[in-house]
């Protein structure tokens, strides 16, 4: 090993003696957060060789080869790790004793009986199952998320159903839907929900040009596909609108098209110019230096500060447990802070997007991502773009309308960010033309992510660690607008963002679920804001004195607890533990901090609205239970009208909230208009919303005075010659990608 080689074993040993310093050291370990780590392959596997072992269930493969399949078979859609019960977890975790058992959630599509159907199951124990037995009440075939197997039928379908459109949509747009169509395909996109009521399934396809970026190139036909047959040939075109005008069937366009009675909007030819749906740059900045040099890099001079052990994460005090859920995604457990418990779970439930337009697809359109299968849609990261090339990536596994478990490489990255601001600093002044120190921490965060990529859109999903006990959740949106034909009456409805295209406004939710247990599961919940008073003055009894007063309101039931879209939601949301205290005497606490535009997406308990009762709040405050495990479902996409999941009723019995085991719900989101700059994708900057998890006399003092990496400059004397003193903890880093010059601070001021 050469010096330097040396010196970062050095460096290595020094963080991890920063681990176990503390006041109460029992950091997770990596042995315990395997029970909170996804299924392996093998294991996904032996769920599936059990199951379909099974001669009762008759299991068919997903895929079936090429159109093989039947969507009146049955298969098993699903398979992910069911987290242990959090009362087991928690006697292995705090007691020791035996790790739970564990155990697979399992989804099987039931098309073969004579009540089609989906069944969960919860099969285990891993890795050697031998009991499968259901789980919940069957839920209705129609609410089923799509499969491959069925946008494949629906392709196929589309082509005959749309046969008498050929001349027509070759005339307006100059593509067609021919097996020889080559550079000049159309696709489609299907929006959801899929009707109007519980039962239903037919679907809204908007047709577009198959070139790159298909989102933004739709041609103005809309046709309604009632598919919820089984059989796709009884799949049939319930109604058709092209460009502003209703039509019962696709041959009564084509035939007021052929008798020339329908206004047409030709579309430009393709290729055009430029195309400007594509990433290919175009044009220039009109200022700057030039763009095409690499720019600023995340760099590690002495190696990772942090340490991953499968699902294990350890980092400046921190220690937790993540996986990534194939149903909903990134997913904490057992947040603790030099020891101290913080939270239980921390973990994204759902993601909505809900649409208003002028063309049937849009005003339909009202996206669940859980049903599109969110969590398993994490592909790969790129490294330098979407995480910095130091990253440590990690590569997911999923089992989702597949026949096997399938690989995601680099679905997830870690790394640490110099957050670009100091953590803290202070030039203390001595008003002479000096300072009597300067003190500086530099500013560094975690950074757990994971993106999943839900057909247009791309959410990146962030769960950051900084020093000083403070956890962030963030989400940024890019992708495509999902956008709809240009017509005058879209102007209402979003911008015109191209000649043919308008993006429909709608509205991002986030639903977060945040299962606090701070300093241990007894908590209490209560919101401060500050209130006026309006007292004699003290000194001066004539004189009145209005000023702010810390307003306490402990909240003891669940419904107090619930802060409905439309009302303030009070600044301090204040989570504590009623039987510890620190040393000041308060009881500590953490401080939930959301970071959102949020509002309602449509008015309390119309139609659709009842899928995501949880958007109705921009928080609610629940006693936790097993069974009220997440907010949303797989089903609420394809029914939202009597959906699986009601988050209502985790409120409806209004229990006690008072020194129990709390959850948080919170929701975040925006309201998205699009614009022009929309094209050719949404950007992060300004999309992005979240919260903080806030320390806030949970400790005596800011947690991160234990790091090493605090400068203090102070002036030497008069008589020495350096002129100041500088003092650092932290080894002197190698020179790799730091400045050449040595650390220097002057620390006076003068007139010239
Ligand atoms: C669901 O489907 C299975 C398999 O066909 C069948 O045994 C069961 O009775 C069905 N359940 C319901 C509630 O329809
Ligand atoms: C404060 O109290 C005084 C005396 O009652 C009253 O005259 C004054 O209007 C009050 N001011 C405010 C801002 O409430
Ligand atoms: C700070 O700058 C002043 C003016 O250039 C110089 O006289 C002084 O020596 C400097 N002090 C140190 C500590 O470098
Ligand atoms: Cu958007």
């Amino acid at each position: 090993m050469g010096p330097l080689g040396a010196q970062l074993a050095v460096i290595g040993a020094l963080t991890l003696l920063a681990w176990a310093a503390g006041p109460d050291p029992i950091p997770l370990s990596p042995e315990k957060a395997s029970i909170f780590a996804d299924l392996t392959p093998a294991e996904l596997r032996a769920v599936r060789d059990f199951l379909t072992s099974r001669p009762e269930l008759d299991l068919q493969p997903n895929q079936g080869g090429s159109l093989g399949g039947s969507l009146a078979r049955n298969s098993l859609f699903l398979v992910e790790l069911l987290a242990p019960k959090k009362s087991q977890a928690l006697r292995y975790l705090d007691l020791g004793g035996r790790p739970p058992r564990r155990r697979a959630r399992v989804v099987v599509f039931f098309g073969a009986g004579p009540e089609p159907n989906v069944t969960e199951y919860v099969v285990g124990p891993l890795p050697r199952p031998t009991f499968y037995r259901p789980s919940g009440r069957p839920v209705a075939y129609t609410a089923r998320p799509m499969a491959r197997l069925e946008l494949e039928f629906l392709n196929r379908r589309l082509v005959d159903l749309l046969e008498p459109l050929k001349v027509f949509l070759k005339d307006v747009s100059g593509f067609s839907l021919d097996s020889n169509c080559g550079q000049r395909c159309l696709t489609f996109t299907e929006v959801a929900p899929r009707g109007l009521a519980s039962g239903e399934r037919r679907t809204w396809l908007m047709l577009q040009r198959d070139v790159e970026g298909f989102f933004l190139h739709p041609v103005g036909l809309e046709v309604l596909v009632d598919h919820h047959q089984l059989d796709p040939r009884l799949w049939v075109v319930q109604r058709v609108w092209y460009s502003g005008q209703y039509f019962a069937s696709p041959t009564e366009l084509a035939e007021r098209y052929a008798r020339g009675m329908v206004s047409v909007v030709r579309l430009p030819p393709h290729p055009e110019e430029s195309l400007f749906s594509t990433f290919v740059p175009r044009g220039d900045f009109a200022s700057g230096p030039p763009t095409d040099q690499p720019g600023a890099k995340v760099c590690e001079p002495s190696g990772p500060r942090y340490a991953l052990y499968g699902n294990h994460l350890a980092y400046s005090g921190w220690s937790l447990a993540f996986r990534l859920r194939s149903s909903t995604g990134l997913q904490l457990f057992d947040v603790r802070f030099n020891g101290g418990r913080v939270a239980y779970e921390v973990s994204v439930q759902e993601a909505i997007a809900f649409y208003g337009g002028s063309s049937p697809a849009a005003m339909q359109t009202k996206y669940i991502d859980v049903g599109w299968g969110m969590g398993s849609l994490s592909h790969e990261l790129a490294p330098g773009i979407d995480c910095p090339e130091v990253a440590t990536f990690v590569d997911a596994y999923h089992y989702y309308d597949a026949d096997g478990p399938v690989r995601y490489p680099r679905a997830l990255c870690l790394f640490e960010l110099p957050t670009g601001v100091p953590l803290r600093r202070h030039f203390d002044n001595d008003f002479q033309g000096g300072s009597n120190f300067y003190g500086g921490l530099e500013g560094h965060a975690l950074v757990l992510r994971s993106s999943s990529t839900v057909y247009n859109y791309d959410y990146i999903w962030d769960f950051l660690l900084y020093p000083n006990g403070v956890m962030e959740a963030r989400v940024h949106a890019t992708g495509y607008v999902h956008a709809s034909f240009y017509t005058p009456e879209g102007d209402r409805y979003g911008s015109r963002i191209q000649a043919h295209l308008l993006g429909n406004l709608h509205t991002h939710l986030v639903h977060f679920k945040v299962d606090l247990d701070v300093a241990g599961p007894g908590n209490s919940f209560e919101t401060m804001d500050l209130a006026f008073e309006n007292i004699s003055l003290p000194w001066e009894p004539s004189q009145r004195l209005v000023q702010p007063y810390l307003d306490r309101q402990p909240r003891s039931r669940e419904r107090q607890a619930a802060f409905p879209f439309g009302k303030p939601l009070p600044r301090y949301l204040m989570f504590l533990n009623p039987t510890q205290k620190n040393r000041w005497g308060h009881q500590r606490s953490y401080r939930l901090q959301p970071n959102s535009h949020a509002s309602r997406v449509l008015p309390r308990g119309w139609k659709e609205e009842n899928g995501v009762s949880w958007s109705r709040y921009h928080l609610a405050v629940t006693r936790h239970h097993e069974n009220e495990d997440t907010s949303s479902s797989l089903y609420v996409q394809n029914d939202p009208w009597q959906p699986t999941v009601s988050f209502e009723n985790f409120l409806r019995n209004d229990e006690s909230i008072e020194n129990e085991d709390l959850v948080a719900w919170l929701t975040v989101g925006f309201l998205h208009i699009p614009h022009a700059e929309d094209v050719p994708n949404t950007a992060t900057p300004g999309n992005m919303v979240g919260f903080y998890l806030r320390p806030f006399n949970f400790f005596d003092e800011d947690p991160s005075v234990a790091s090493r990496r605090t400068v203090i400059v102070r002036p030497d004397p008069p008589e020495s010659k350096e002129g100041v003193r500088i003092q650092r903890w932290g080894p002197v880093a190698p020179q790799v990608c730091m400045s050449q010059e040595p650390f220097s601070y002057n620390g006076t001021y003068w007139e010239e």
